[in-house]
């Protein structure tokens, strides 16, 4: 038994969070926020990055009185190779995610579907066009197998750039031919990144984070990209859609089963038989009213913007949805799923379910979900945990009732639709609210949240902030799950919470100030915008002259260390709300916060809060403004006092 926590309001912020945190306290369950206690004292060589276990001679520390590795590896060595190890993990991840959904799309093209299907053919043929495919008087299975064949070539290609960076604006991909960071194939870039971190191998501290940014050039334009399109093409392109977030959406009287993780395929299928008239029925008849099912993190993102399937929270919230006692099932699959779940399960009747072969928990059961007859095998998983609704001990339920209501769905199609109509879809009026200063600029803002900083809080302050004074905000993975739970994702936040330009802006479109964009991999949705901003035209030729910026503020996962990485090296300043492990190194630091900015036009900040973050984010956005010359002189003045304890919004 872990310490647990004291102060509850020190540790999450939303209503739902609290009373559940306090109900595990209550309980004796440990989660994230006790076990954080027990991991207050942190390896200072690791955090700087100084720590080098790559091999057996070491592992090795560098101090001021050690300088050099027992190889003679220095400290800028050091903090390059474990960074780029970071960032072939981040790559990976979104990489292999992406690598599932185009070899489904290659098994529907071969008529080996299951019950998975081709559900949007336009975006099936509008991205083909992107690629210079064929498509008029084609079949969709076709079109799907020369696509899928090109993207997997995107893994596998050699020697020939990934054909995918195409997408970027042309001057773009001249600086990454410049620089010498155009990617091959994805598969290639991790190898080599592991071969030239190996013992004994790449030494130059540019050299290896040259290669970092390359890497994570083939997550964003590549991987990442990827599976957004081919998410798009399986599942639906997103178009707006009403919803609901926070523990609340969890219904006392239904059977709750909750999708964890970040794969869109199973979820898509329990999504589906979920409302199938039998299983409903098959809920009834074990004393439930019905089904509710709801996603955490990524998943949760999937289905929301497709579906608009409820959200039960984000990634520090998946240990308090068990707590409420009222899941029947956690089914989950890749990347964010805490392995403490089954332990915390323990104390109620909830099944965790683990459903990927390449991602088992011990305490978990697992589910192989029959690909020949997907829906059929989602239904008997679905029937699983109506089973365990028996089980539950309403003694132990206890649902928190915050909640709060939500608009999801941005797609750049959805967006392009909603600025110009459906026969002139276009950006044009985003750039002119850009250049007539209505929007002073845009801002991603994206990423976890971290049990070492308050959840959800320098993420929600900021975004406020940056609302108020008339910069648009767009989101994506669990950042955006805290903005729904704050509820800014709704049209009437701009009216309440927006600056005046941004709230006439929105107002005549009917959108939020906070557009949620979808899932981390997603993030490439925020580089196809910024493209569609350049090639409209009046902003600039690059992604590093429009007033955009990139902001990763509660950040945990190499996932992150990647996106951030493809950001500034597509051109968009990056603010981190902490920093990456590399201050044991000068050099590396330097190299990270000055020299990009004269390789990629882009470099990192680190806020440590969000006023600083504000102020940083503004400048930054200024002096793009200033360099377009589109600067007319707003009448922004630097906070007082006052205006800081008004803060938090
Ligand atoms: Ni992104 Fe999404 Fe959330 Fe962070 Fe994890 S769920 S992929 S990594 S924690 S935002
Ligand atoms: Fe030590 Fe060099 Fe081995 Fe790293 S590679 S553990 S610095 S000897």
């Amino acid at each position: 038994m872990t310490k647990q926590p004291k102060n509850i309001d020190e540790y999450v912020t939303d209503a739902a969070s609290i009373e559940a945190l306090k109900k595990a306290r209550d309980e004796c369950i440990d989660t994230c926020f006790s076990r954080v206690e027990t991991q207050r004292t942190q390896c200072k060589f690791g955090k700087e990055g100084v720590c080098c276990r790559i091999c057996y001679m070491g592992p090795c520390r560098i101090t001021p009185k050690a300088p050099h590795g027992v190889c003679g590896a220095d400290a800028a060595t050091i903090v390059a190779r474990n960074y780029l190890r970071e960032v072939v993990g981040g790559t990976s991840a979104h990489a292999d995610h992406g690598r599932h959904l185009v070899l489904r799309l290659k098994h529907i093209a071969a008529g080996k579907g299951g019950g998975f299907e081709i559900k949007d053919e336009e975006a099936l043929r509008y991205t083909a066009r992107l690629y210079s495919i064929a498509e008029a008087g084609r079949s969709k299975e076709e079109i799907a197998r020369e696509l899928a064949d090109l993207f997997l070539k995107d893994f596998t290609a050699q020697e020939e750039k990934l054909k995918t960076t195409a997408l970027a604006p042309l001057n773009r991909q001249s600086t990454w031919e410049n620089q010498k960071v155009m990617p091959y194939g994805i598969d290639r870039m991790v190898v080599e990144s592991m071969h030239r971190t190996h013992m004994g191998v790449d030494h130059d501290y540019r050299s290896l984070l040259l290669q970092a940014f390359r890497t994570a050039l083939a997550d964003g334009w590549g991987g990442s990209r990827i599976a957004t399109m081919v998410s798009d093409i399986l599942f639906g392109s997103p178009q707006p859609v009403r919803s609901d977030a926070n523990l609340g959406v969890l219904e006392e009287k239904n059977v709750n089963i909750v999708v964890h993780g970040h794969e869109p395929e199973l979820s898509e299928m329990l999504a589906a038989a979920s409302c199938a008239p039998d299983i409903i029925e098959c809920a009834r008849a074990a004393g439930a009213e019905g089904i509710t099912l709801a996603g955490i993190c990524c998943t949760a993102n999937e289905i929301l913007m497709r579906h608009g399937i409820p959200v039960a929270g984000n990634f520090l919230q998946q240990e308090l949805a068990v707590v409420t006692g009222a899941i029947e099932m956690m089914v989950i699959d890749v990347q964010c799923c805490m392995p403490s779940l089954p332990e915390v399960a323990k104390a109620y009747h909830t099944e965790i379910v683990s459903t990927s072969e390449i991602a088992k928990t011990i305490g978990a059961v697992h589910f192989t979900l029959d690909e020949d007859n997907a829906f059929e095998s989602a239904k008997q998983l679905i029937k699983r945990a109506i089973d365990n609704f028996k089980k539950r001990d309403p003694g132990k339920v206890g649902i928190p009732s915050a909640k709060k209501p939500l608009i999801a769905g941005f797609s750049v199609a959805a967006i392009k639709y909603m600025l110009g109509g459906r026969f002139r879809a276009s950006f044009r009026p985003l750039n002119d609210a850009i250049m007539q200063n209505r929007i002073f600029g845009v801002a991603g803002i994206v990423g976890c949240s971290n049990p070492r900083s308050k959840v959800d809080d320098y993420t929600n302050t900021l975004t406020g902030q940056l609302i108020k004074n008339n910069v648009l905000v767009l989101k994506t993975g669990c950042a955006a799950i805290a903005s729904a739970k704050k509820g800014v994702l709704t049209p009437e936040a701009a009216l309440e919470k927006a600056g005046p330009g941004l709230r006439e802006v929105c107002e005549a479109i009917g959108i939020p100030p906070v557009l949620h964009m979808g899932s981390c991999v997603d993030n490439s949705r925020i580089l196809e915008a910024g493209t569609e901003v350049v090639l409209e035209g009046g902003l600039g030729d690059d992604l590093s002259h429009i007033p955009a910026v990139g902001v990763a503020p509660e950040w945990m996962s190499e996932k992150a260390v990647a996106i951030g990485s493809y950001f500034v090296a597509s051109g968009i300043d990056v603010v981190l709300g902490h920093p990456f492990h590399i201050g044991g190194s000068q050099a590396v630091s330097d190299f990270m916060s000055e020299e990009i900015k004269e390789l990629f036009g882009a470099s990192f900040y680190v806020c440590e809060n969000p006023q600083s973050a504000f102020e940083t984010i503004m400048e930054i956005l200024d002096k793009r403004r200033e360099k377009l010359g589109i600067n007319k002189k707003m009448e922004r003045k630097l906070m007082d006092m006052k205006d800081r304890r008004k803060l938090d919004v």
